[in-house]
């Protein structure tokens, strides 16, 4: 099997001093609750080793962010997964962005970072602010709902495969496809396996997607062939960059507003906070990102030896990077577990950090803000109607279902 084929081709352990531990981070008991063992993780030292993976692991934040701005030591073209692509072969073509290294990277992310840009999202703004208060309209008489199922996978599938240029009927695939290229940064365990079964017909259906003929001519899928026709890119780059739109773009914003809901159900005090100061909204997205991260993980590759807090990596070892962990860190935030959407939230790894960090943040930031800004005014108080459900994920901190009962704010009529 791939992880056992991986402890034998990785080191056969950790160099001196290193602590060792035998936590699983991608079974079942640690992703069904990941914050109950990063304590662990980030006691046990600045760097660790984990004996069942032979890898090592970094879960504080100083070593997490020293890592992610480290590009040149910490590379990404190996894989930013378990899997090392130097020695065994990736689940799928590797991403010219997430998966590559300067000057490449340089080059594919210019490409990207100026069509999805600052100039065009304003321009969907005022479209994605109607679709976000038609569907909070759609959900208030119902004063019972699924805040996942019902919101958090509905309001990005109304407006993100139509930006892209996607045809209609891309939601089921996008989120069958995104989930299991999520898992694929894990080991190949059954969480993996049974979401890569089932993503079989989606796999086709990107691969489809994403060719410049079934892309409509203002999306942003087409701009990407636009610049291959620019000479920035070969038509065989474009078909990935666009794939990378449709991985990165859609389970990401579900789980961000997803997972965001979900830390007000738990703390109506800070829902009440941010009604009342509304401007608060945008730090109340940076804050629920930090508090819980939707994207927990990410591998690097050493390119080189490398010391990490104290300890020189060799060259060519996998390196588990907890951003979740990082960003819950005590060394670095005060009461980390407490969700305050008052607090400084600057530095927070959500996103991640330095040259890789997300290219889609804006388009992230603007679905929150304006569902935020449509369920503000409308809604009082988020209450949980029913436990919450988790889809588990090697990457993904994931809501299957989180039922709601929501206390709904009378509209004034006009005085007079
Ligand atoms: C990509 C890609 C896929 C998954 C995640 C991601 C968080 C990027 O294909 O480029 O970024």
């Amino acid at each position: 099997m791939a992880t056992a084929d991986l402890s034998t081709a990785q080191a056969s352990g950790p160099v001196d001093g290193v602590p060792t531990l035998d936590i699983d981070p991608f079974d079942e008991a640690f992703l069904s609750d990941p914050y109950g063992w990063h304590d662990q993780l980030r006691d046990a030292g600045p760097v660790v080793w984990l004996n069942r993976y032979g890898i090592y692991a970094a879960a504080r934040y100083a070593e997490v962010s020293a890592a992610l701005n480290d590009w040149q030591n910490f590379v990404s073209g190996r894989g930013v997964g378990l899997s090392d692509f130097a020695r065994e072969t990736p689940w799928r073509p590797p991403s010219l962005l997430l998966e590559a290294d300067p000057p490449l990277h340089s080059r594919t992310r210019r490409i990207m970072a100026g069509i999805v840009s600052l100039p065009r999202l304003k321009a969907l703004a005022p479209l994605w602010r109607e679709k976000a208060v038609e569907l909070v309209e759609e959900l208030l008489p119902r004063g019972r709902f699924d805040a996942i199922t019902d919101l958090a996978e509905i309001f990005p599938l109304r407006i993100f495969p139509d930006a892209v240029g996607l045809g209609p009927d891309a939601g089921e695939h996008l989120l069958a496809y995104a989930a299991a290229t999520f898992n694929a940064f894990g080991p190949r365990n059954a969480i993996f396996e049974d979401s890569n079964a089932r993503a079989q017909e989606a796999i086709a259906w990107v691969n489809e997607a994403c060719r410049r003929e079934n892309l409509r001519e203002e999306g942003w899928g087409m701009d990407v062939y636009r610049a291959a026709d620019a000479g920035q890119c070969t038509a065989d780059e474009a078909h990935r960059l666009v794939r990378s739109l449709l991985s990165a773009g859609v389970d990401t914003t579900v789980n961000g507003i997803g997972n965001m809901i979900h830390a007000f159900a738990l703390h109506p005090d800070q829902w009440t906070l941010l009604r009342e100061a509304p401007a608060l909204h945008r730090k109340a997205f940076e804050e629920a990102l930090r508090w819980d991260s939707t994207v927990q993980t990410f591998f690097r590759t050493t390119g080189a030896p490398v010391e990490l807090g104290g300890t020189v990596l060799p060259e060519g070892v996998k390196i588990l990077l907890f951003l979740a962990a990082a960003n819950r860190d005590p060394r670095r935030w005060e009461e980390p577990e407490r969700f305050d959407i008052n607090r400084q939230t600057s530095g927070h790894v959500g996103f991640g950090f330095g040259i890789h960090q997300c290219l889609g943040q804006m388009v992230a930031r603007l679905e929150a803000e304006v569902m935020l800004e449509a369920l503000m005014p409308r809604i009082a108080r988020f209450r949980l109607a029913g436990a919450p459900v988790r889809r588990l994920n090697n990457t993904l901190h994931a809501l299957g279902s989180l039922p709601v009962e929501i206390e709904a704010v009378e509209i004034e009529t006009a005085e007079g």
